[in-house]
């Protein structure tokens, strides 16, 4: 059974993975307006592994006794410079989530939620995972550099990392 403070960290969550998707689909689309079919493409999926994280909690919360609560969400931003703005904000993004995890898990431990601690280990990987992906990118796009046909070199580099990281 979880505590009503468990509960309602756990909710505050299933809120950052849902504003999580909102802004990876606001990303897609704007890397789609941009012609960036292949990074569209790692963004779109990627809203769609947010919404399944924020699924995971809405079920664990509900399995435990608790009650989840549908988020409300704020209109994300749908203009950025240039790709590497967008990838940044999303790295950005990323380490915000893993610091609310890790918090979740602390509280986790004050509670004695000994369920609660080992249903968020599985976050506490996914996290390390994405901040990984991102630096990847990051990486990549300062290897590619700016010459004039980088932005289709960036676009191919986003694409496949992520199609690596799906296959791992
Ligand atoms: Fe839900 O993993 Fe990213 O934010």
């Amino acid at each position: 059974m979880l505590s009503k403070k468990m509960e309602k960290a756990l909710n505050e969550q299933v809120g950052m993975e849902a504003a999580a998707s909102q802004k990876y689909l606001a990303m897609a689309i704007w890397c789609d307006a941009e012609g960036l079919e292949g990074s569209a493409q790692f963004f779109f999926d990627h809203a769609e592994e947010e919404r399944m994280h924020m699924m995971k909690i809405i079920n664990y919360i509900q399995e435990s006794g608790g009650l989840s609560v549908v988020p409300a969400l704020a209109k994300p931003t749908q203009k950025y410079a240039d790709i590497k703005a967008v990838i940044n904000a999303a790295y950005n993004s990323e380490k915000k989530v893993t610091k609310a995890i890790h918090n979740l898990v602390d509280l986790s431990l004050t509670e004695k939620d000994h369920a609660t601690y080992n249903f968020l280990q599985w976050y506490v990987a996914e996290q390390q995972e994405e901040e990984v992906l991102m630096r990847k990118i990051i990486d990549k796009i300062e290897l590619i550099g700016k010459g004039p046909q980088a932005l289709y070199y960036i676009d191919q580099a986003i694409f496949k990392t992520g199609q690596e990281a799906e296959a791992n």
